[in-house]
Protein backbone atom coordinates (compact mmCIF):
# COMPACT_ATOMS: atom_id res chain seq x y z
CA UNK A 1 0.00 0.00 0.00
CA UNK A 2 1.46 3.40 -0.69
CA UNK A 3 1.43 6.39 1.32
CA UNK A 4 -2.07 8.35 0.55
CA UNK A 5 -2.28 11.28 -1.76
CA UNK A 6 -4.01 14.06 -1.44
CA UNK A 7 -6.89 15.24 -3.18
CA UNK A 8 -8.17 18.91 -3.37
CA UNK A 9 -12.18 19.24 -4.57
CA UNK A 10 -13.55 22.14 -5.07
CA UNK A 11 -17.29 22.91 -5.67
CA UNK A 12 -17.13 19.31 -3.29
CA UNK A 13 -20.88 20.00 -2.15
CA UNK A 14 -22.19 20.83 -5.64
CA UNK A 15 -23.89 17.91 -7.96
CA UNK A 16 -21.03 16.59 -9.43
CA UNK A 17 -19.04 16.14 -6.14
CA UNK A 18 -21.78 14.43 -4.63
CA UNK A 19 -21.37 11.87 -7.60
CA UNK A 20 -17.44 12.38 -7.73
CA UNK A 21 -16.64 12.09 -3.81
CA UNK A 22 -17.41 8.34 -3.24
CA UNK A 23 -15.60 7.07 -6.62
CA UNK A 24 -12.79 8.77 -5.43
CA UNK A 25 -12.72 7.16 -2.04
CA UNK A 26 -13.72 3.78 -3.16
CA UNK A 27 -10.50 3.46 -5.31
CA UNK A 28 -11.78 3.98 -8.90
CA UNK A 29 -9.47 7.23 -9.55
CA UNK A 30 -6.66 5.92 -8.54
CA UNK A 31 -6.60 2.48 -8.02
CA UNK A 32 -7.33 -0.31 -5.36
CA UNK A 33 -4.04 0.31 -3.27
CA UNK A 34 -3.69 4.13 -3.44
CA UNK A 35 -4.87 5.65 0.26
CA UNK A 36 -6.08 9.35 -0.22
CA UNK A 37 -7.09 11.97 2.23
CA UNK A 38 -9.51 14.69 0.73
CA UNK A 39 -9.42 18.37 0.90
CA UNK A 40 -12.98 19.70 -0.04
CA UNK A 41 -13.46 23.02 -0.67
CA UNK A 42 -16.40 25.02 -0.69
CA UNK A 43 -17.56 28.61 -0.82
CA UNK A 44 -17.05 30.06 3.03
CA UNK A 45 -20.98 30.36 3.05
CA UNK A 46 -23.31 29.07 6.15
CA UNK A 47 -25.37 26.61 3.55
CA UNK A 48 -22.87 25.54 1.65
CA UNK A 49 -20.45 24.76 4.59
CA UNK A 50 -23.17 22.73 6.09
CA UNK A 51 -24.19 20.69 2.64
CA UNK A 52 -20.62 20.02 3.12
CA UNK A 53 -20.40 18.61 6.34
CA UNK A 54 -23.30 16.36 5.49
CA UNK A 55 -20.99 15.40 2.68
CA UNK A 56 -18.52 14.64 4.95
CA UNK A 57 -20.82 12.65 7.27
CA UNK A 58 -22.01 9.94 4.17
CA UNK A 59 -18.01 9.52 3.38
CA UNK A 60 -18.04 8.71 6.96
CA UNK A 61 -20.32 6.35 6.59
CA UNK A 62 -19.02 4.49 4.28
CA UNK A 63 -16.07 3.21 6.12
CA UNK A 64 -13.56 3.16 2.76
CA UNK A 65 -10.71 1.47 3.16
CA UNK A 66 -8.66 3.61 1.02
CA UNK A 67 -10.11 7.00 2.70
CA UNK A 68 -7.69 8.28 4.84
CA UNK A 69 -8.79 11.51 6.13
CA UNK A 70 -11.28 14.31 4.92
CA UNK A 71 -10.70 18.00 5.37
CA UNK A 72 -13.61 20.29 5.18
CA UNK A 73 -13.26 24.12 4.31
CA UNK A 74 -13.76 27.43 3.02
CA UNK A 75 -9.99 28.24 2.80
CA UNK A 76 -8.46 27.64 -0.58
CA UNK A 77 -5.06 27.49 1.08
CA UNK A 78 -6.29 25.09 3.23
CA UNK A 79 -7.92 22.96 0.51
CA UNK A 80 -4.56 23.28 -1.75
CA UNK A 81 -2.03 22.39 1.01
CA UNK A 82 0.31 20.07 -0.30
CA UNK A 83 -2.29 18.28 -2.67
CA UNK A 84 -1.07 16.20 -5.46
CA UNK A 85 -4.64 16.61 -7.73
CA UNK A 86 -6.44 19.30 -7.57
CA UNK A 87 -9.81 19.23 -8.91
CA UNK A 88 -11.41 22.71 -10.03
CA UNK A 89 -15.38 21.38 -10.25
CA UNK A 90 -16.65 24.93 -8.82
CA UNK A 91 -17.79 27.32 -10.54
CA UNK A 92 -20.18 29.80 -10.94
CA UNK A 93 -23.41 28.66 -13.00
CA UNK A 94 -24.31 31.12 -16.28
CA UNK A 95 -27.32 33.02 -14.49
CA UNK A 96 -30.61 34.29 -16.53
CA UNK A 97 -29.96 36.59 -19.27
CA UNK A 98 -26.17 36.47 -18.22
CA UNK A 99 -23.72 37.21 -21.39
CA UNK A 100 -20.92 34.46 -22.30
CA UNK A 101 -18.50 37.69 -21.30
CA UNK A 102 -19.56 38.50 -18.08
CA UNK A 103 -19.98 34.97 -17.06
CA UNK A 104 -15.74 34.04 -18.31
CA UNK A 105 -14.89 37.39 -16.30
CA UNK A 106 -17.01 35.91 -13.05
CA UNK A 107 -15.28 32.45 -13.45
CA UNK A 108 -12.00 34.13 -14.60
CA UNK A 109 -11.63 36.16 -11.20
CA UNK A 110 -12.29 32.61 -9.73
CA UNK A 111 -9.58 30.52 -11.32
CA UNK A 112 -6.93 33.16 -11.37
CA UNK A 113 -6.68 33.67 -7.09
CA UNK A 114 -7.31 29.09 -7.46
CA UNK A 115 -4.48 29.13 -9.92
CA UNK A 116 -1.99 31.23 -7.82
CA UNK A 117 -3.05 29.58 -4.38
CA UNK A 118 -2.34 26.54 -6.16
CA UNK A 119 1.27 27.30 -7.67
CA UNK A 120 2.32 28.50 -4.03
CA UNK A 121 0.25 25.56 -1.33
CA UNK A 122 0.10 22.42 -3.38
CA UNK A 123 3.19 19.71 -3.55
CA UNK A 124 6.14 19.77 -5.89
CA UNK A 125 4.41 17.19 -8.05
CA UNK A 126 0.87 18.73 -8.02
CA UNK A 127 -1.33 18.07 -10.99
CA UNK A 128 -4.67 20.21 -11.91
CA UNK A 129 -8.04 18.90 -14.07
CA UNK A 130 -11.02 22.15 -14.58
CA UNK A 131 -13.98 20.59 -14.73
CA UNK A 132 -16.15 24.04 -14.20
CA UNK A 133 -16.92 25.68 -16.96
CA UNK A 134 -15.86 27.28 -19.22
CA UNK A 135 -13.28 24.83 -18.16
CA UNK A 136 -10.63 25.01 -21.17
CA UNK A 137 -10.37 28.91 -20.50
CA UNK A 138 -10.82 28.28 -16.66
CA UNK A 139 -7.86 25.87 -16.88
CA UNK A 140 -5.85 28.51 -18.91
CA UNK A 141 -6.57 31.43 -16.47
CA UNK A 142 -5.21 28.92 -13.97
CA UNK A 143 -2.28 27.70 -15.76
CA UNK A 144 -1.55 31.79 -16.25
CA UNK A 145 -1.13 32.38 -12.95
CA UNK A 146 1.83 29.99 -12.06
CA UNK A 147 5.32 30.58 -11.97
CA UNK A 148 6.56 27.07 -10.47
CA UNK A 149 4.23 24.78 -11.88
CA UNK A 150 4.62 24.18 -15.94
CA UNK A 151 1.20 24.62 -17.80
CA UNK A 152 1.72 21.08 -18.94
CA UNK A 153 0.26 20.35 -15.11
CA UNK A 154 -3.04 22.11 -16.16
CA UNK A 155 -5.37 19.90 -17.86
CA UNK A 156 -9.62 21.08 -18.67
CA UNK A 157 -11.92 17.96 -19.38
CA UNK A 158 -13.11 16.87 -22.51
CA UNK A 159 -13.47 13.05 -21.47
CA UNK A 160 -17.53 13.31 -21.10
CA UNK A 161 -17.56 14.17 -24.76
CA UNK A 162 -15.22 11.40 -25.84
CA UNK A 163 -17.76 9.09 -24.25
CA UNK A 164 -20.64 10.59 -25.28
CA UNK A 165 -19.19 10.32 -28.67
CA UNK A 166 -18.35 6.33 -28.33
CA UNK A 167 -21.79 5.46 -27.09
CA UNK A 168 -23.21 7.46 -30.13
CA UNK A 169 -20.96 5.62 -32.31
CA UNK A 170 -21.65 1.72 -30.80
CA UNK A 171 -24.91 2.28 -30.59
CA UNK A 172 -25.68 3.47 -34.25
CA UNK A 173 -23.30 0.64 -35.35
CA UNK A 174 -25.30 -2.12 -32.58
CA UNK A 175 -21.90 -2.37 -31.40
CA UNK A 176 -20.21 -3.17 -27.77
CA UNK A 177 -19.13 0.64 -26.47
CA UNK A 178 -15.73 -1.75 -25.85
CA UNK A 179 -15.65 -2.05 -29.63
CA UNK A 180 -15.02 1.56 -30.33
CA UNK A 181 -11.54 3.05 -29.83
CA UNK A 182 -9.91 5.90 -30.78
CA UNK A 183 -12.50 8.98 -31.16
CA UNK A 184 -10.70 11.70 -29.35
CA UNK A 185 -12.15 15.42 -29.00
CA UNK A 186 -10.64 18.19 -30.59
CA UNK A 187 -11.03 21.63 -29.45
CA UNK A 188 -13.42 23.51 -26.52
CA UNK A 189 -16.13 21.91 -24.22
CA UNK A 190 -19.18 23.58 -26.39
CA UNK A 191 -20.99 22.65 -28.89
CA UNK A 192 -17.73 23.61 -31.24
CA UNK A 193 -16.00 20.61 -30.46
CA UNK A 194 -15.27 17.95 -33.43
CA UNK A 195 -15.23 14.02 -32.08
CA UNK A 196 -13.18 13.14 -34.98
CA UNK A 197 -14.59 10.25 -36.51
CA UNK A 198 -12.64 9.59 -38.77
CA UNK A 199 -9.86 8.01 -37.01
CA UNK A 200 -12.22 5.87 -34.69
CA UNK A 201 -12.72 2.17 -35.19
CA UNK A 202 -15.42 -0.37 -34.43
CA UNK A 203 -14.16 -3.32 -33.92
CA UNK A 204 -10.93 -2.66 -35.63
CA UNK A 205 -12.37 -1.21 -38.77
CA UNK A 206 -12.47 2.17 -39.78
CA UNK A 207 -16.07 3.46 -38.03
CA UNK A 208 -16.70 5.31 -41.02
CA UNK A 209 -17.06 2.67 -43.12
CA UNK A 210 -18.76 0.17 -40.59
CA UNK A 211 -21.43 2.91 -40.29
CA UNK A 212 -21.26 3.92 -43.87
CA UNK A 213 -23.50 7.20 -43.69
CA UNK A 214 -21.39 10.21 -43.88
CA UNK A 215 -24.14 12.51 -43.57
CA UNK A 216 -25.38 11.36 -40.35
CA UNK A 217 -21.53 11.73 -38.84
CA UNK A 218 -21.42 15.29 -40.39
CA UNK A 219 -25.56 15.90 -38.91
CA UNK A 220 -26.80 14.23 -36.33
CA UNK A 221 -23.69 12.65 -34.91
CA UNK A 222 -21.91 16.01 -34.56
CA UNK A 223 -25.25 17.55 -32.74
CA UNK A 224 -25.72 15.19 -30.71
CA UNK A 225 -22.57 14.74 -28.87
CA UNK A 226 -22.23 18.41 -29.10
CA UNK A 227 -25.84 19.54 -27.60
CA UNK A 228 -25.86 16.73 -25.31
CA UNK A 229 -25.12 18.41 -22.11
CA UNK A 230 -28.11 21.07 -23.32
CA UNK A 231 -30.42 17.63 -24.26
CA UNK A 232 -29.69 16.24 -20.56
CA UNK A 233 -30.41 19.58 -18.98
CA UNK A 234 -34.03 19.49 -21.21
CA UNK A 235 -34.48 16.02 -19.81
CA UNK A 236 -34.03 16.30 -16.41
CA UNK A 237 -33.83 19.11 -15.39
CA UNK A 238 -30.77 19.81 -13.92
CA UNK A 239 -27.46 19.24 -15.43
CA UNK A 240 -24.93 16.02 -16.17
CA UNK A 241 -23.62 15.39 -12.66
CA UNK A 242 -22.99 11.60 -12.67
CA UNK A 243 -21.71 11.37 -15.88
CA UNK A 244 -19.58 14.50 -15.51
CA UNK A 245 -18.12 12.59 -12.25
CA UNK A 246 -17.82 9.67 -13.62
CA UNK A 247 -15.88 11.24 -16.98
CA UNK A 248 -13.72 12.77 -14.40
CA UNK A 249 -12.74 9.49 -13.05
CA UNK A 250 -11.56 8.65 -16.32
CA UNK A 251 -9.66 11.38 -17.32
CA UNK A 252 -7.58 10.99 -14.15
CA UNK A 253 -7.65 7.20 -14.39
CA UNK A 254 -5.97 7.56 -17.65
CA UNK A 255 -3.72 10.41 -16.65
CA UNK A 256 -2.37 7.83 -14.09
CA UNK A 257 -2.24 4.81 -16.47
CA UNK A 258 1.27 5.15 -18.60
CA UNK A 259 0.71 3.63 -22.25
CA UNK A 260 -3.27 5.57 -22.26
CA UNK A 261 -4.30 7.28 -25.50
CA UNK A 262 -7.74 10.02 -24.14
CA UNK A 263 -8.87 13.20 -25.09
CA UNK A 264 -7.61 15.91 -22.66
CA UNK A 265 -7.78 19.41 -23.00
CA UNK A 266 -3.91 20.82 -22.82
CA UNK A 267 -1.94 23.98 -23.77
CA UNK A 268 -2.13 23.75 -27.50
CA UNK A 269 1.57 23.68 -29.16
CA UNK A 270 0.37 24.44 -32.60
CA UNK A 271 -0.69 21.18 -33.89
CA UNK A 272 -3.66 20.52 -35.83
CA UNK A 273 -4.00 24.41 -36.34
CA UNK A 274 -4.69 25.19 -32.85
CA UNK A 275 -3.66 28.73 -31.63
CA UNK A 276 -0.45 28.53 -29.05
CA UNK A 277 -1.44 28.77 -26.15
CA UNK A 278 -5.25 28.17 -25.99
CA UNK A 279 -6.43 24.52 -24.20
CA UNK A 280 -7.59 22.52 -26.47
CA UNK A 281 -8.39 18.97 -26.45
CA UNK A 282 -6.20 16.52 -27.93
CA UNK A 283 -5.22 13.24 -27.95
CA UNK A 284 -3.06 12.89 -25.62
CA UNK A 285 -0.72 9.89 -24.64
CA UNK A 286 0.44 9.01 -20.61
CA UNK A 287 3.95 8.69 -20.40
CA UNK A 288 4.53 8.07 -16.70
CA UNK A 289 1.97 9.02 -13.96
CA UNK A 290 0.45 12.37 -14.37
CA UNK A 291 2.53 13.54 -17.48
CA UNK A 292 1.51 13.14 -21.23
CA UNK A 293 2.46 13.79 -24.99
CA UNK A 294 -0.12 15.30 -27.53
CA UNK A 295 -0.34 12.28 -30.10
CA UNK A 296 0.29 14.06 -33.33
CA UNK A 297 0.52 12.74 -37.23
CA UNK A 298 -3.62 12.22 -37.75
CA UNK A 299 -4.34 13.38 -41.36
CA UNK A 300 -7.66 15.98 -40.98
CA UNK A 301 -9.34 16.22 -44.22
CA UNK A 302 -11.24 19.54 -45.27
CA UNK A 303 -14.03 19.27 -43.40
CA UNK A 304 -12.18 18.49 -39.64
CA UNK A 305 -9.56 21.18 -40.54
CA UNK A 306 -12.90 23.63 -40.84
CA UNK A 307 -14.53 21.97 -37.96
CA UNK A 308 -11.28 22.79 -35.91
CA UNK A 309 -10.80 26.19 -37.36
CA UNK A 310 -14.95 26.82 -35.86
CA UNK A 311 -13.48 25.43 -32.38
CA UNK A 312 -10.05 26.96 -32.47
CA UNK A 313 -11.59 30.50 -33.20
CA UNK A 314 -14.22 30.03 -30.02
CA UNK A 315 -10.88 29.29 -28.12
CA UNK A 316 -9.20 32.20 -29.15
CA UNK A 317 -12.29 34.41 -28.76
CA UNK A 318 -12.41 33.48 -25.24
CA UNK A 319 -8.89 34.21 -24.59
CA UNK A 320 -9.43 37.44 -25.91
CA UNK A 321 -12.11 38.07 -23.86
CA UNK A 322 -10.44 37.65 -20.25
CA UNK A 323 -7.08 38.99 -21.95
CA UNK A 324 -6.88 42.03 -19.46
CA UNK A 325 -7.44 39.81 -16.08
CA UNK A 326 -4.52 38.02 -16.83
P1 LIG B 1 -23.30 22.92 -8.80
O1 LIG B 1 -23.80 24.32 -8.90
O2 LIG B 1 -24.21 21.84 -8.35
O3 LIG B 1 -22.04 22.90 -7.81
C1 LIG B 1 -21.01 23.81 -7.91
C2 LIG B 1 -20.48 24.05 -6.51
O4 LIG B 1 -19.34 24.87 -6.61
C3 LIG B 1 -21.49 24.79 -5.62
O5 LIG B 1 -21.72 24.02 -4.46
C4 LIG B 1 -20.80 26.10 -5.33
O6 LIG B 1 -21.06 26.57 -4.01
C5 LIG B 1 -19.34 25.73 -5.51
N1 LIG B 1 -18.44 26.85 -5.82
C6 LIG B 1 -18.69 27.94 -6.58
N2 LIG B 1 -17.62 28.74 -6.58
C7 LIG B 1 -16.68 28.15 -5.83
C8 LIG B 1 -15.36 28.50 -5.45
N3 LIG B 1 -14.82 29.66 -5.85
N4 LIG B 1 -14.68 27.65 -4.66
C9 LIG B 1 -15.24 26.51 -4.23
N5 LIG B 1 -16.48 26.11 -4.55
C10 LIG B 1 -17.19 26.93 -5.34
O7 LIG B 1 -22.66 22.60 -10.21
P2 LIG B 1 -22.23 21.18 -10.80
O8 LIG B 1 -23.40 20.59 -11.51
O9 LIG B 1 -21.56 20.38 -9.76
O10 LIG B 1 -21.20 21.64 -11.94
C11 LIG B 1 -19.96 22.20 -11.63
C12 LIG B 1 -19.29 22.76 -12.87
O11 LIG B 1 -19.05 21.74 -13.82
C13 LIG B 1 -20.15 23.82 -13.61
O12 LIG B 1 -19.30 24.89 -13.98
C14 LIG B 1 -20.60 23.06 -14.84
O13 LIG B 1 -20.88 23.93 -15.92
C15 LIG B 1 -19.40 22.20 -15.11
N6 LIG B 1 -19.57 21.05 -15.99
C16 LIG B 1 -18.55 20.71 -16.80
C17 LIG B 1 -18.57 19.61 -17.62
C18 LIG B 1 -17.40 19.23 -18.47
O14 LIG B 1 -17.52 18.26 -19.22
N7 LIG B 1 -16.25 19.94 -18.44
C19 LIG B 1 -19.79 18.75 -17.70
C20 LIG B 1 -20.68 18.90 -16.53
C21 LIG B 1 -20.82 20.28 -15.97
O15 LIG B 1 -21.76 20.98 -16.72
Amino acid sequence: MSAPIKVAVTGAAGQIGYALLFRIASGAMFGPNQPVILHLLEVPAEKPQQALTGVAMELDDCAFPLLKGIVTTGDARVAFGDANWCLLVGAKPRGPGMERADLLKDNGRIFIEQGRIIDEVAAADARVAVVGNPANTNAMIAASQAKRLTPDRFTAMVRLDQNRAQTQLAKKAGAETTAVKDIFIYGNHSPTMFPAYAHATIGGQPAAGVINDEAWLQGPFLDTVGKRGAAIIAARGASSAASAANALVDHVRSLVTPGEVHSVAVKSEGHYGFDPNVWAGLPVRTTTPGSYEVVTGYAMDDFAQSRIALTNKELVDERAMVADML
